[in-house]
């Protein structure tokens, strides 16, 4: 394993206090005891064909999988509509003005949506689509605020069998730009702009930058928060302000019946390539995972209040703020901007106005939290909470501790879910009702999902540490990487034989089968819960002009879970200055976003190398975690990372 963190994983054990389910939790759970695992093993085709048979479906399934590794169809022959299981079905019955969507914007404004509401909205909106031209197949790219019409244009998108391409509103001009060029879309629909901490994001203007170069692109819709401040270009002929093209729309609109395996959507994540991956989803698998997670993990009720914080930009709010929770006919709480707008109570004043009962989010949120302190929960009323969930990073103990104590009042479970862009689903979890739970574990995989750990040699581990790998195929797994069949199979399925997934995350396994997550162990970092490709960052730094090499790692980092930390040789003439560092820091924004902002950036003359010519990240990753330099014998010349490190604590340490 290529970074094992044995030392952070210490850290984890000293935490060995576990917590058994509440037995009034119990008594009420949608899962009240363990028969489900042996269940799931004994038949997981059953075990998932069990919850695509709660689904409504226009054609029932012939064959639940077929499985020529890595190659899987699920509910082969089955016909089914994403946006008729999140919308139609509950419209017909007694959820019809049950509220499907509570939002809040982050100057305050609120909406509520109920699913005839939202029923409505998403059917005029997909007509809309059909008379812009969009068919079947045809990719549109979404690039929005978190605001209802966000959730509106996927399920739009659903209803007429076109494939959305969420970009979040975080990346800049040529990461949107690259991502609508990479799946051709045809439509983008974007706002005027957004609110975070209090400043106006202008996503228009951004798009405007990126739509220079999109010549797929035959139509902009705009949709319009409406703020003064909000500058907008319009195109004509081009460019469509959302709210006229809704007016004389009308909200009868027949639903595609969709093969089980037509593309429901493609979302982009970073990989060990400088290139961002298009992550392909279908349909019913897709809906029968995220609708039996959500169920099963989060124990959902009729009369929940469920609010993931996750923006809708992930993949996270892709499965748990829209497909998951509105499948279940769940009442999903959005909130637009940050936690610390206008106070640091934001996310505790939402959950006391709404009565949130379930809550989602993550440990670098979780940590912070922490850092500013217990009197801004203590102000408000989180006696509506009964579950609470996290995911995105390993949670360490101490941030489970708080969170379970000081959010939950000492009565919620938490349960910490691991899955991956590519899982499209929660794979590793505890079942609130069922499970004792570790704090810093995600306990067990969830059940009819096979879970591994193993050597480099690819041989099971039963107890210890290792690459954590999934044995059997899952309803809601990826199918491939778009345009790039062959990259599909070499990246997840090549390592040990096609049928075993690699995750690329090292984990533990203890004596009693738990999972103890550790991080990626490729060029993948994870700074707070999101996921940046070293390359990635590495590429946006040598397209400066004055930057010869460069080399990016991820080091610990308090709250974020992992920093930046970029190691940069200049060119010639160039002048490895403050200023610059600052100009590089700004030129990574500027290619990727500002989630991609190194930390720190060492310059140097030299980096440290193999004889083969290999930058030792390994290495530099020690360098900037200010750790004792392990083995530098195969370096071509050890005088080179001695002096990167006194550097580096001279500028950082
Ligand atoms: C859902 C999501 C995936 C990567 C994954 C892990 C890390 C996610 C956990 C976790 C430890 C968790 N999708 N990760 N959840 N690590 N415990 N509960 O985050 O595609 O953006 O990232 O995130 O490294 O491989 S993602």
């Amino acid at each position: 394993m290529a970074d094992p963190k044995r030392a952070e994983f210490a850290d984890l054990l000293r935490e060995d206090r576990s917590f058994s389910p509440p037995p009034e939790f119990t008594a009420r759970a949608v899962v009240r005891d363990d028969r489900i695992y042996a269940e799931a093993d004994r038949d997981p085709e059953a075990f998932w064909a069990r919850f695509a048979g709660e689904l409504e479906w226009s054609r029932r399934w012939d064959t639940v999988l077929d499985w020529q590794p890595p190659h899987a169809k699920w509910f082969v022959g089955g016909k089914i509509n994403a946006s008729v299981n999140c919308l139609d079905r509950h419209v017909r019955g007694p959820r019809r003005n049950k509220a499907a969507l509570i939002w809040e914007g982050e100057p305050g404004d609120r909406r509520t949506l109920t699913y005839f509401d939202l029923f409505r909205q998403v059917s005029a909106f997909a007509n809309v689509l059909t008379s812009l031209g969009v068919r079947k197949g045809d990719r549109v790219a979404i690039y929005l605020p978190l605001i209802p019409e966000l959730a509106i244009s996927m399920l739009a998108c659903a209803r007429i069998g076109a494939v959305h391409s969420v970009v979040f509103g975080g990346f800049s001009a040529e990461s949107l730009r690259d991502r609508i060029n990479d799946s051709q879309c045809r439509v983008l629909i974007t706002a005027d702009g957004g609110f975070r901490r209090g400043q106006i994001v202008a996503l228009k203007q951004v798009a405007d930058e990126a739509l220079a170069d999109t010549p797929s692109i035959e139509n902009v819709v705009v949709v319009q928060r409406g703020h003064a401040e909000m500058p907008v270009h319009i195109k004509e002929g081009r460019d469509h302000w959302y709210h006229r093209l809704m007016q004389d729309a009308s909200y009868k609109c027949d639903p595609e019946p969709m093969d089980a395996e037509d593309m429901l959507y493609i979302l982009y994540t970073s990989g060990t390539t400088g290139k961002p991956k298009g992550i392909v989803h279908t349909t019913a698998g897709y809906l029968v995972g995220t609708y039996a997670t959500t169920k099963l993990v989060f124990d959902l009720r009729e009369d929940d209040v469920y609010w993931c914080t996750a923006d809708i930009g992930w993949v996270t709010g892709h499965s748990y703020v829209v497909y998951g929770p509105l499948a279940n006919g769940a009442t999903v709480v959005m909130y637009e901007g940050a936690p610390d707008w206008p106070k640091k109570d934001r996310f505790w004043s939402l959950i006391e106005t709404y009565g949130v009962t379930v809550f989602y989010t993550a440990p670098t949120a979780i940590r912070a939290f922490m850092k500013w302190g217990t009197e801004w929960p203590k102000k408000r009323d989180l006696s509506s909470l009964r579950l609470l969930g996290s995911v995105g990073e390993p949670i360490n103990p101490e941030a489970w501790v708080w969170y379970y104590h000081f959010i939950g009042g000492d009565r919620c479970p938490v349960v910490d879910t691991w899955w991956q862009t590519e899982t499209g689903a929660i794979m590793i979890t505890p079942l609130p009702g069922v499970t004792t739970l570790k704090p810093g574990s995600a306990t067990r995989p969830f059940p009819g999902i096979a879970a591994e750990i193993r050597n480099e040699r690819g041989e099971k581990v039963d107890v210890g540490g290792g690459l954590l790998a999934l044995t059997r195929p899952w309803p809601s797994m990826l199918r491939g990487i778009y345009g790039d069949p062959e990259r599909y199979v070499r990246q997840y399925w090549n390592k040990w034989g096609s049928g075993v997934y690699v995750t690329g995350d090292g984990a533990k396994r203890d004596a009693d089968g738990c999972f103890w997550l550790l991080g990626r162990v490729d060029d993948v970092i994870n700074v707070a819960g999101h996921r940046i490709g070293t390359m990635e960052v590495e590429s946006a730094l040598v397209d400066h002009p004055g930057v010869a090499e460069a080399a990016v790692v991820g080091r610990a980092h308090e709250i974020k879970g992992q920093a930046i930390a970029a190691f940069v040789t200049v060119k010639e003439g160039t002048h490895a200055t403050k200023d610059l560092a600052d100009v590089l820091k700004e030129h990574v924004v500027k290619k990727i976003g500002a989630i991609a902002r190194p930390d720190d950036i060492l310059f140097t003359a030299d980096l440290p190398k193999t004889r083969s010519g290999k930058i030792m990240r390994r290495l530099l990753r020690d360098i900037a975690e200010g750790k004792a330099l392990g083995d530098t014998t195969t370096l071509a010349d050890p005088a080179v990372v001695a002096k990167l490190k006194a550097n580096y604590e001279e500028e950082y340490g």
